[in-house]
């Protein structure tokens, strides 16, 4: 259907230093692409230790947060935007379980992935992780808006 409001959710879905570093950036982009998701940001940078932690602000206190961080700022990540229907729940779907030994076979994880520290990337976990998210590592004018024209044959 045209009911493009509704297919406006966003996530943030993130290469990590590891996914970047084994190459992987394309494959994660293209399962995004092909299942119809529509790339609305994208960059790459060397997270600085700040913006790292406030990245994982929700495990800060916890043994493994001094080692995430560290990761997380040790390498270029590539930050993206994906927009479309449930893209967030989806998302996470996609990615598969936090510890890659327990993904489910054809997730992004499972598929690229054995370690827990070291499973290539991230996806916000709900909408209000997701708002939180992207305003971290975005400006509201590195977002596009646009229509493409396969858009309309994905819904
Ligand atoms: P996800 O990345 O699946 O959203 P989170 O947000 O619970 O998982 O954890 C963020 C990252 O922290 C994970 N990708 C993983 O590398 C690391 N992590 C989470 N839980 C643990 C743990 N119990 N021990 C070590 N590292 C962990």
């Amino acid at each position: 259907s045209f009911a493009a409001s509704a297919n406006s959710e966003r996530s943030f879905i993130m290469v990590k230093p590891d996914g970047v570093h084994r190459g992987l950036v394309g494959d994660v982009i293209k399962r995004f692409e092909q299942r119809g998701y529509k790339l609305v940001g994208i960059k790459v940078l060397v997270p600085s230790r700040e913006l790292a932690s406030k990245h994982y602000a929700e495990h800060d206190g916890k043994p493994f947060f001094p080692k995430l961080v560290d990761f997380l700022s040790s390498g270029a990540v590539v930050a993206c935007v994906f927009e479309g229907k449930d893209v967030v729940k989806t998302g996470r779907t996609m990615i598969g379980a936090t510890n890659p030994l327990a993904s489910a076979p054809g997730t992004l994880r499972a598929d690229f992935a054995v370690d827990m520290g070291r499973n290539i990337i991230h996806g916000s976990d709900s909408v209000e992780s997701a708002m939180r998210e992207i305003a971290l590592w975005f400006n509201a004018d590195e977002l596009a808006t646009y229509a493409t024209a396969t858009q309309a044959w994905v819904y």
